[in-house]
Protein backbone atom coordinates (compact mmCIF):
# COMPACT_ATOMS: atom_id res chain seq x y z
CA UNK A 1 0.00 0.00 0.00
CA UNK A 2 1.03 3.63 -0.72
CA UNK A 3 1.23 5.17 2.29
CA UNK A 4 2.79 8.29 1.61
CA UNK A 5 4.65 10.92 -0.37
CA UNK A 6 8.15 9.70 0.50
CA UNK A 7 9.86 12.70 -1.88
CA UNK A 8 9.21 14.74 -4.68
CA UNK A 9 12.44 14.82 -6.91
CA UNK A 10 13.28 18.39 -8.63
CA UNK A 11 15.81 18.91 -11.28
CA UNK A 12 18.25 21.38 -10.52
CA UNK A 13 21.94 22.61 -12.62
CA UNK A 14 23.92 22.85 -9.79
CA UNK A 15 23.06 21.07 -6.38
CA UNK A 16 25.04 22.49 -3.77
CA UNK A 17 23.50 26.01 -4.95
CA UNK A 18 20.13 24.97 -4.78
CA UNK A 19 21.04 22.91 -1.54
CA UNK A 20 22.09 26.17 -0.20
CA UNK A 21 18.84 27.78 -1.01
CA UNK A 22 16.71 25.54 0.78
CA UNK A 23 18.63 26.04 3.71
CA UNK A 24 18.65 29.85 3.55
CA UNK A 25 14.66 29.85 2.25
CA UNK A 26 13.42 27.34 4.40
CA UNK A 27 16.11 26.25 6.86
CA UNK A 28 15.79 22.51 5.60
CA UNK A 29 19.01 20.40 6.20
CA UNK A 30 20.91 17.90 3.38
CA UNK A 31 20.54 14.64 5.55
CA UNK A 32 21.85 12.37 2.66
CA UNK A 33 24.07 13.13 -0.76
CA UNK A 34 25.77 10.27 -3.58
CA UNK A 35 25.83 9.89 -6.37
CA UNK A 36 23.86 7.04 -8.68
CA UNK A 37 25.63 6.13 -11.24
CA UNK A 38 22.73 3.80 -12.54
CA UNK A 39 20.48 6.99 -12.32
CA UNK A 40 22.77 9.52 -13.80
CA UNK A 41 22.42 11.55 -10.45
CA UNK A 42 24.41 13.18 -7.92
CA UNK A 43 21.33 13.81 -5.34
CA UNK A 44 20.85 15.01 -1.84
CA UNK A 45 17.61 14.58 0.68
CA UNK A 46 16.36 16.79 2.43
CA UNK A 47 14.17 15.36 5.32
CA UNK A 48 11.07 17.35 5.56
CA UNK A 49 9.05 15.22 8.06
CA UNK A 50 8.29 12.08 9.73
CA UNK A 51 4.92 10.02 8.71
CA UNK A 52 2.81 7.44 10.39
CA UNK A 53 4.15 4.61 8.53
CA UNK A 54 7.10 5.01 10.49
CA UNK A 55 8.57 6.71 7.03
CA UNK A 56 9.27 10.56 6.34
CA UNK A 57 8.98 12.60 3.43
CA UNK A 58 12.07 14.50 1.54
CA UNK A 59 12.93 17.04 -0.78
CA UNK A 60 15.22 15.01 -3.73
CA UNK A 61 17.75 17.39 -5.66
CA UNK A 62 19.01 15.77 -8.39
CA UNK A 63 21.74 17.14 -10.58
CA UNK A 64 22.80 14.88 -13.92
CA UNK A 65 26.15 13.74 -14.24
CA UNK A 66 25.35 13.70 -17.84
CA UNK A 67 23.68 15.24 -20.24
CA UNK A 68 22.27 12.18 -21.78
CA UNK A 69 20.75 10.93 -18.56
CA UNK A 70 17.24 11.39 -17.70
CA UNK A 71 17.47 14.64 -15.76
CA UNK A 72 20.01 15.90 -18.44
CA UNK A 73 17.59 15.14 -20.98
CA UNK A 74 14.59 16.83 -18.91
CA UNK A 75 16.76 19.55 -17.71
CA UNK A 76 17.81 20.51 -21.18
CA UNK A 77 14.23 20.63 -22.48
CA UNK A 78 12.44 21.91 -19.49
CA UNK A 79 15.13 23.80 -17.21
CA UNK A 80 14.95 23.37 -14.09
CA UNK A 81 11.68 22.56 -11.87
CA UNK A 82 9.86 19.63 -10.46
CA UNK A 83 10.59 15.98 -12.65
CA UNK A 84 9.12 13.26 -10.48
CA UNK A 85 6.98 12.34 -7.33
CA UNK A 86 7.95 9.26 -5.09
CA UNK A 87 5.29 7.39 -3.42
CA UNK A 88 6.38 4.95 -0.16
CA UNK A 89 5.43 1.61 0.34
CA UNK A 90 6.85 -1.32 2.43
CA UNK A 91 6.77 -3.72 -0.56
CA UNK A 92 7.84 -2.09 -4.04
CA UNK A 93 7.53 -5.20 -5.24
CA UNK A 94 3.99 -6.13 -4.04
CA UNK A 95 2.96 -2.69 -5.53
CA UNK A 96 4.54 -1.94 -8.63
CA UNK A 97 2.77 -5.65 -10.13
CA UNK A 98 -0.40 -4.25 -8.97
CA UNK A 99 -0.27 -1.38 -10.61
CA UNK A 100 1.34 -3.29 -13.90
CA UNK A 101 -1.60 -5.13 -13.20
CA UNK A 102 -3.54 -1.84 -14.47
CA UNK A 103 -1.87 -1.83 -17.50
CA UNK A 104 0.29 1.06 -16.13
CA UNK A 105 4.33 0.84 -17.86
CA UNK A 106 6.37 -0.05 -15.00
CA UNK A 107 10.09 0.61 -16.06
CA UNK A 108 11.86 -1.87 -14.51
CA UNK A 109 11.57 -5.50 -14.17
CA UNK A 110 12.84 -5.39 -10.64
CA UNK A 111 13.24 -2.78 -8.22
CA UNK A 112 16.94 -1.30 -8.52
CA UNK A 113 18.99 1.07 -5.90
CA UNK A 114 18.20 4.13 -4.79
CA UNK A 115 18.64 6.92 -2.29
CA UNK A 116 19.98 5.57 1.09
CA UNK A 117 19.50 2.30 0.39
CA UNK A 118 16.21 2.21 -0.69
CA UNK A 119 14.21 -0.01 -3.77
CA UNK A 120 12.86 1.84 -6.45
CA UNK A 121 10.74 1.47 -9.66
CA UNK A 122 9.23 4.04 -12.11
CA UNK A 123 5.56 4.34 -13.50
CA UNK A 124 5.83 5.87 -17.14
CA UNK A 125 4.72 9.43 -16.97
CA UNK A 126 2.81 8.97 -20.25
CA UNK A 127 0.94 6.68 -18.49
CA UNK A 128 0.46 8.51 -15.45
CA UNK A 129 -0.96 11.92 -17.10
CA UNK A 130 2.09 13.65 -17.38
CA UNK A 131 3.81 12.67 -14.01
CA UNK A 132 6.66 10.64 -13.67
CA UNK A 133 5.78 8.77 -10.81
CA UNK A 134 8.83 6.37 -8.31
CA UNK A 135 7.42 3.74 -6.08
CA UNK A 136 10.14 3.36 -3.02
CA UNK A 137 10.97 0.87 0.06
CA UNK A 138 13.23 2.43 2.44
CA UNK A 139 15.95 0.35 3.61
CA UNK A 140 14.99 -1.01 6.91
CA UNK A 141 16.01 1.03 9.79
CA UNK A 142 19.30 0.68 11.16
CA UNK A 143 20.61 -0.97 7.95
CA UNK A 144 23.16 0.97 5.92
CA UNK A 145 20.91 2.78 4.22
CA UNK A 146 19.45 5.92 5.76
CA UNK A 147 21.72 8.73 6.26
CA UNK A 148 24.69 7.05 5.44
CA UNK A 149 26.85 8.27 2.50
CA UNK A 150 27.61 11.79 2.80
C1 LIG B 1 10.32 12.55 -19.88
N1 LIG B 1 9.03 12.85 -20.05
C2 LIG B 1 8.52 13.24 -18.89
C3 LIG B 1 9.59 13.15 -17.96
N2 LIG B 1 10.70 12.73 -18.61
N3 LIG B 1 7.30 13.62 -18.54
C4 LIG B 1 7.10 13.96 -17.25
N4 LIG B 1 8.09 13.92 -16.31
C5 LIG B 1 9.34 13.54 -16.63
N5 LIG B 1 10.30 13.51 -15.71
C6 LIG B 1 8.28 12.82 -21.30
C7 LIG B 1 8.92 13.74 -22.34
O1 LIG B 1 8.45 15.07 -22.19
C8 LIG B 1 8.45 13.13 -23.63
O2 LIG B 1 7.14 13.49 -23.93
C9 LIG B 1 8.47 11.64 -23.32
O3 LIG B 1 8.34 11.54 -21.89
C10 LIG B 1 9.76 10.95 -23.74
O4 LIG B 1 10.81 11.72 -23.20
P1 LIG B 1 12.35 11.60 -23.63
O5 LIG B 1 13.02 12.85 -23.27
O6 LIG B 1 12.46 11.08 -25.04
O7 LIG B 1 12.88 10.56 -22.62
P2 LIG B 1 12.97 8.99 -22.66
O8 LIG B 1 11.76 8.37 -23.32
O9 LIG B 1 14.32 8.61 -23.15
O10 LIG B 1 12.90 8.72 -21.10
C11 LIG B 1 11.80 9.07 -20.31
C12 LIG B 1 11.82 8.10 -19.09
C13 LIG B 1 13.17 8.30 -18.40
C14 LIG B 1 10.64 8.49 -18.20
C15 LIG B 1 11.63 6.68 -19.61
O11 LIG B 1 13.31 9.65 -17.96
C16 LIG B 1 13.38 7.35 -17.22
O12 LIG B 1 13.74 6.18 -17.41
N6 LIG B 1 13.15 7.85 -16.00
C17 LIG B 1 13.28 7.01 -14.80
C18 LIG B 1 14.64 7.14 -14.20
C19 LIG B 1 14.92 8.53 -13.67
O13 LIG B 1 14.24 9.51 -14.00
N7 LIG B 1 16.01 8.65 -12.85
C20 LIG B 1 16.41 9.93 -12.25
C21 LIG B 1 15.91 10.06 -10.86
P3 LIG B 1 6.74 14.23 -25.29
O14 LIG B 1 7.45 15.50 -25.25
O15 LIG B 1 7.24 13.29 -26.37
O16 LIG B 1 5.26 14.34 -25.25
S1 LIG B 1 16.80 8.96 -9.80
C22 LIG B 1 15.94 8.85 -8.32
O17 LIG B 1 14.77 9.40 -8.27
C23 LIG B 1 16.55 8.18 -7.25
C24 LIG B 1 17.93 7.64 -7.32
C25 LIG B 1 15.81 7.99 -5.97
O18 LIG B 1 14.69 8.45 -5.83
O19 LIG B 1 16.40 7.37 -5.04
CO1 LIG C 1 13.46 9.83 -6.72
Amino acid sequence: MLTRIDHIGIACHDLDATAAFYRATYGFEVLHTEVNEEQGVREAMLRINGTDDGGASYIQLLEPVSADSPVGKWLARHGEGVHHIAFGTDDVDRDAEAVRGKGVRVLYDEPRRGSMGSRITFLHPKDCHGVLTEIVTAAPPGTAGEGSGH
